[in-house]
């Protein structure tokens, strides 16, 4: 794991004005192995005007089949069954006086997709832990690295304060962290929550992640802990989207015949599926509007990516509360994705110019010229400033517009990780069809690293970023703690659609089977 970055992100960090077209990338595009889909004759010189295409495939999510999604977890039936269970796990929840317990329900009720039902429960029951805390320092001397790592992670979750400094006592002179298997993977997923400077988590990160490493690859079983342990290290559960988390522990937990409690499965296979039939409302809504601007049938050249579009903001925003959210963004997304491939693909450097005033003739730039622009060109601001809008209830003052006016860091960060994700997906094959250098080419120019080398860097960077992105969710009164949860969830959620390449240009390969997964299929 390559933290030590960080530096090259303080580049886009401080508040500068970036000015220009959030569509635009400003760069030119590169005249190399266009493929002609359409040649006719420009009106200024007679020349004829050669497009590229990039073959997109077809969208292979119908307006007709999307129509007829209908689920039978609509209905009223479901919504007082999932109720009662509710309140049955609230008893459960309140009631419980060993905080060790209480906090493993806690962890098991996010795991499970179920915590947003009970926020209130929730912050109430560890705000009461960390006074006792805050109030008797000692009482924390016998206990294992496993349960103060657990209250950590759960503390930094919450907004409540607590320093690395717990973990000190846990570390021995040569950096390790002892040799218990539970406690280091509890330790790995505590550390993610880790700001910049804070050496103890930073070396708690490496330590843990080789220690799992070598015991995931010496154990034979598929025990319920290295199921959690190779999970772990393909990404830690802070970075993780949250819906997909849920449909695989759900799973994960069924299995788990010794641990599992019957009414926490019901409620959470329940739950998911009332959840996915109000996800199928919003897909419907917004495919008639995409159906109404007639884009899949007038522009052939871009993306036709509803689904995939949609599928970003259940992962940006789930709940079910904020349909007006999802409905909105899905547009906003799909509007982007098309401009998009205007630029990257249809449009010529003439008409482009119109929208584009920065264009300069085949010149590779830096990294950091690149990142300054990058972070804006991907359009995560103006997603997440669309966001902003859709799920702030309250009134908004002036300061808090001007506040966004100045792309404050979460937004920074978020876009950062989507920019950077996006670039480790997509670079290869925009490479290939004559699309401009992104940060892994622009860093192989500048410093003749190998791909491989441009590629760990930047996941370098992606790490850095979100210690920076934890800091700032740490007292930031001009946002709700909503928004934050939009804005990290932006980044959760390019980290999974380019887990396995592109996931948003790709339609028929892992983020089919998500789509199924999440918002057609129930869990039976
Ligand atoms: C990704 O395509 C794309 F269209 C985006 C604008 C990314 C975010 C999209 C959402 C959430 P591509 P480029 C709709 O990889 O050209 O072509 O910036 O983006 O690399
Ligand atoms: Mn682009
Ligand atoms: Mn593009
Ligand atoms: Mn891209």
């Amino acid at each position: 794991m390559a933290l030590q970055s960080l530096n090259s992100l303080h580049a886009f960090l401080p508040s500068h004005a970036i000015v220009g077209s959030s569509f635009s990338d400003g760069f030119v595009r590169f005249p190399v192995q266009r493929r002609m889909v359409a040649t006719k004759m420009s009106h200024q010189d007679h020349q004829p005007i050669t497009r590229r295409t990039a073959n997109f495939k077809p969208t292979i999510w119908s307006y007709d089949y999307i129509q007829s999604l209908s689920s039978e977890f609509a209905g009223k039936k479901y919504a007082n069954r999932v109720q009662e269970l509710k309140e049955d796990v609230r008893a459960m929840l309140v009631k419980g006086s060993d905080p060790l317990h209480q906090m493993e329900l806690i962890d098991t009720l996010q795991r499970l997709g179920l915590s947003y039902h009970f926020d209130h429960e929730i912050k109430r029951i560890l705000g009461r832990i960390h006074d006792k805390r805050c109030s008797n320092i000692n009482t924390r001397k016998q206990e294992s690295l496993y349960a103060v790592a657990l209250e950590f992670r759960l503390f930094r979750k919450h907004g409540f304060h607590i320093s690395q400094e717990i973990f000190s006592s846990f570390k021995d002179e040569k950096g390790n962290f002892g040799d218990d298997f539970k406690g280091i993977l509890a330790l790995y997923e505590a550390a993610y929550y880790c700001v910049d400077g804070e050496s103890i988590l930073f070396d708690a990160i490496n330590f843990t992640t080789e220690y799992l490493k070598e015991y995931v690859k010496h154990s034979k079983d598929v025990q319920y802990l290295v199921t959690l342990a190779n999970h772990a290290l393909e990404l830690p559960q802070h970075w993780r989207m949250l819906r997909l988390e849920a449909r695989w522990f759900i799973d994960v937990y069924e299995k788990q015949q010794d641990i599992m409690n019957p009414l926490l499965l019901e409620l959470a296979k329940l739950d998911f599926n009332v959840v996915q039939a109000t996800h199928q409302e919003d897909m419907k809504h917004t495919s008639t509007w995409w159906r109404n601007t007639g884009f899949e049938d007038k522009l052939e050249f871009a993306r036709d990516r509803l689904m995939e579009n949609f599928f970003w903001t259940v992962g940006v925003i789930f709940e079910p509360q904020f349909g007006y959210c999802r409905r909105m963004s899905t547009k906003v997304n799909a509007l982007i994705t098309t401009i998009d491939d205007v630029y990257d693909i249809y449009g010529t450097l003439d008409e482009l110019e119109l929208f584009t005033d920065a264009v300069d003739s085949g010149y590779t730039p830096t990294f950091e010229e690149y990142i300054e622009n990058a972070w804006v060109s991907i359009s995560a601001p103006v997603i997440l400033v669309h966001a902003y809008f859709l799920v702030t209830n309250n009134s908004i003052t002036k300061e808090d517009l001007a506040y966004l006016e100045e792309y404050p860091n979460i937004i920074r960060c978020s876009s950062m990780v989507l920019r950077l994700a996006d670039d480790l997906g997509t670079s290869s094959d925009e490479m290939k069809r004559g699309d401009v250098p992104k940060s892994i080419q622009c860093y192989m120019h500048e410093t003749g690293a190998s791909e491989e080398e441009a590629r760990e860097h930047i996941r370098g960077l992606i790490s850095a970023t979100w210690l920076q992105m934890n800091k700032e969710r740490i007292g930031n009164h001009h946002i709700s703690n909503t928004f934050a949860g939009v804005a990290m969830n932006l980044a959760r959620m390019a980290q999974c659609m380019y887990q396995f390449g592109d996931g948003h240009g790709v339609p028929d390969k892992e983020t089919k089977h998500r789509v199924l997964s999440l918002i057609i299929n129930p869990i039976p």
